[in-house]
Formats: C-alpha cells, sequence, structure tokens
C-alpha cells in the first residue's frame, strides 16, 4: 500500500498548476449513480457562506464567517460511502492524512462559488472534489501571478489539489447557465460535488 503523497502529476489537460491531479472517471457509473442515489436521500441546509446552495456535511459541521471556520462540531463518524472513499484515497496514496469531513455541495444550472483558497489554517494539505451529475468548468486563478487556467469537470472525475493548487491557485465556478470550453458549449444541468478535507486542530 502506497501511503506516500503523490508527486506534483500533470493532469490529462496539461495544466500548469503544480499540485493539482485530475482523474476522469474515478468511479464507475454505477457507482457514480450509487452515490447520486445515497446523496438524495440526505436531508440539505444551506451553506453558511453563499447562503444559497445546498449542502450535507459529514465528520463535522462547519460555519464559516467570510472565508474562516468560526466553528465545528462533531457529527459522528463519516457514513460508509464516504468512509470508503476516504479509505480509497488514502490506500491510493493520493493522502497521506485521514479526511475526517466531508460537504456535499449542490450547483443547480446559475449557481456557483466564489473564487477562493480553501482555509489554510482549517484544513489539510490535500483538498479533494468528486463530481457527480452535470459537468461545469472550474476556474484557476494564481494569487501571486494572477495566470489564469480551467478545468472541466466530468461527472465521476475527482480533482486533488494539494501544493500551490491548494496554497497559491484559487478557484471558483462562475454561476452561469451553460459553459464554453475549448470551443465546447456545455449545458450546465444539476451538479453535486462531494469535497473531502482534514480538519486541524484547533477546529476540531
Ligand atoms: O464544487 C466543487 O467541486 C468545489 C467546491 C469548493 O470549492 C468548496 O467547497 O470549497
Amino acid at each position: 500500500m502506497n501511503c506516500v503523497d503523490l508527486e506534483i502529476i500533470p493532469n490529462a489537460e496539461g495544466l500548469a498548476i503544480p499540485g493539482l491531479t485530475y482523474i476522469p472517471d474515478y468511479v464507475n457509473d454505477d457507482e457514480h449513480n450509487q452515490l447520486l442515489d445515497i446523496v438524495d436521500q440526505q436531508p440539505w441546509s444551506i451553506d453558511s457562506i453563499e447562503k444559497t446552495r445546498k449542502i450535507q456535511q459529514h465528520g463535522y459541521r462547519l460555519d464559516y464567517h467570510k472565508d474562516f471556520l468560526v466553528a465545528s462540531s462533531y457529527l459522528g463518524d463519516l457514513p460508509d460511502w464516504a468512509d470508503k472513499l476516504a479509505t480509497r484515497f488514502f490506500k491510493e496514496g493520493l493522502t497521506s492524512t485521514a479526511l475526517d469531513q466531508v460537504t456535499v455541495n449542490e450547483y443547480q444550472p446559475g449557481q456557483g462559488v466564489r473564487s477562493h483558497i480553501d482555509c489554510v489554517t482549517c484544513f489539510g494539505k490535500t483538498i479533494f472534489a468528486l463530481s457527480l451529475g452535470g459537468s461545469c468548468v472550474m476556474d484557476f486563478t494564481d494569487s501571486v501571478t494572477k495566470s489564469k487556467a480551467s478545468i472541466l469537470l466530468s461527472p465521476g472525475s475527482l480533482l486533488v489539489l494539494k501544493a500551490a493548487s491548494r496554497y497559491v491557485w484559487q478557484h471558483s465556478i462562475a454561476p452561469r447557465h451553460k459553459d464554453n470550453y475549448k470551443g465546447r458549449e456545455i449545458i450546465r444541468t444539476r451538479r453535486i460535488s462531494l469535497t473531502f478535507r482534514e480538519i486541524l486542530f484547533p477546529h476540531k
């Protein structure tokens, strides 16, 4: 079992964002559909930053003020489906630390997420996002050089952010109904992302 963090891997699109790994079809169609079914059987709440998007939280409940985590409360062990994925990430060497928080994000067409770097003092060095449902373009901006890059997140894909892609590059999803990607128009449909993080002390 390889539990060592992966070195920088050029993603499939050849993006020059150090530390970004994009794995298309990380889950197969059956796993994808099962995950969507499970998520859709759980209650939703409203996220505390954007105030419009629906979320579900597992492991820890997180409350933010602006970008900063102001409170967390332990909710219990991750549910089976999340624990299985977190264990798989660990076994495959995608993370060397245990992930203990999962946020499920729902994006209806027209919804997005503002440009941000995940709170550095609140979360560990690797951030995961597994995409389900519709595709969308995620935009990246280097906080220092202001260079920009975009990546298409397809259903079943896994995005792993570490190193500069986690600490230097901001990521965002524009609130729009369709994306243009490499000359292709992609109509947004409901997208769900499963984000996995490690909560750092003293935030837990
Ligand atoms: O929807 C995603 O894939 C990313 C979500 C995100 O950036 C976040 O929850 O901080």
